[in-house]
């Protein structure tokens, strides 16, 4: 990779999946057999708070029980080394990334531990369980809800990350289905701007075809291969 400059690397939950975290749309993808699309958008939060709360407070409480695995402790290492630009770009909200020592990264989907504020837009940091109707202590409404990013909702940096992939060299895509837009057209935008295109998988995604490498195989192998 002596060419390279300036790396975005997108990650999404198959990163995750050899620490213990369960993916959305492989084999055991429901939860309580709710599908994330019908979970994760503001109206179920409006019809049926408790149930958005539970799913969310079940994956916070889920981080407690794992650690990082190979795959994350190798991005740490890049980003600890590598002298040019570099972005992890996350579709995850587990705190993995972060506890194998990664920086230069960010949540476009927001974070479990985190909670929003409805009312007034503050994000507080939130470990265990957040019941609907917890007060923000910044504004004082009862108006606290999972700081996650629900579709039909935009994600989070939107404009930081299509700046860094407009001037990426190499675009990196791991552990991902190609299934969430925006996420899944940056892609298209990296080989838009002329950057390389990489994607390393356990399966061909929805996007293989856009990519100009495509290495199958667990993330675990994969990755740190990749970098070292
Ligand atoms: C928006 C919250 C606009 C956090 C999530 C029609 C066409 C195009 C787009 C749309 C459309 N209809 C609606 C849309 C937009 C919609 C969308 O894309 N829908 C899809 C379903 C069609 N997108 C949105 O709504 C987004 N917002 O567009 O806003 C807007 C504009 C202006 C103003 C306001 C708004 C918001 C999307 C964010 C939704 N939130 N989650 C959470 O609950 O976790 S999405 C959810 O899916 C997660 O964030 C997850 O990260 C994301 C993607 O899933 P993956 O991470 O890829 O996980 P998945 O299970 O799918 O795949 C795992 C992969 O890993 C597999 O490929 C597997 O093979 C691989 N794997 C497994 N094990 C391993 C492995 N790889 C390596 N090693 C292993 N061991």
């Amino acid at each position: 990779m002596n060419a390279v400059r300036n790396l975005v690397i997108l990650t999404g939950a198959g990163i995750s999946a050899e620490s213990g975290l369960a993916t959305f749309r492989g084999p055991g993808g429901l939860w309580e057999g709710h599908r994330v699309e019908d979970v994760c958008t503001p109206e179920a939060l409006a019809a049926d708070p408790e149930l958005v709360h539970r799913f969310y407070d079940a994956r916070r409480e889920a981080l407690a029980s794992v650690t990082p695995n190979a795959a994350h402790r190798a991005l740490a290492r890049l980003d600890t080394t590598w002298t040019g630009d570099l972005l992890i770009v996350t579709q995850n909200v587990d705190d993995l990334h972060e506890r194998a020592g990664a920086r230069r990264m960010l949540h476009m989907h927001g974070e479990l531990l985190s909670a929003l504020c409805a009312a007034c837009g503050a994000r507080v940091p939130w470990s265990g369980s957040l019941p609907p109707g917890a007060h923000c202590d910044a504004c004082g409404a009862a108006a606290l809800r999972p700081d996650i990013v629900f579709f039909g909702e935009m994600p989070y940096a939107m404009e930081r990350i299509e700046q860094a992939v407009a001037s990426a060299d190499l675009f990196v895509s791991i552990g991902t289905s190609g299934a969430v837009y925006p996420a899944a057209g940056f892609v298209q935008l990296a080989r838009h701007y002329g950057a390389e295109t990489l994607e390393l998988n356990l399966e061909r995604s929805a996007g293989s075809d856009w990519f100009e490498e495509t290495r199958l195989g667990p993330a675990s192998a994969l990755v740190p291969a990749w970098v070292d």
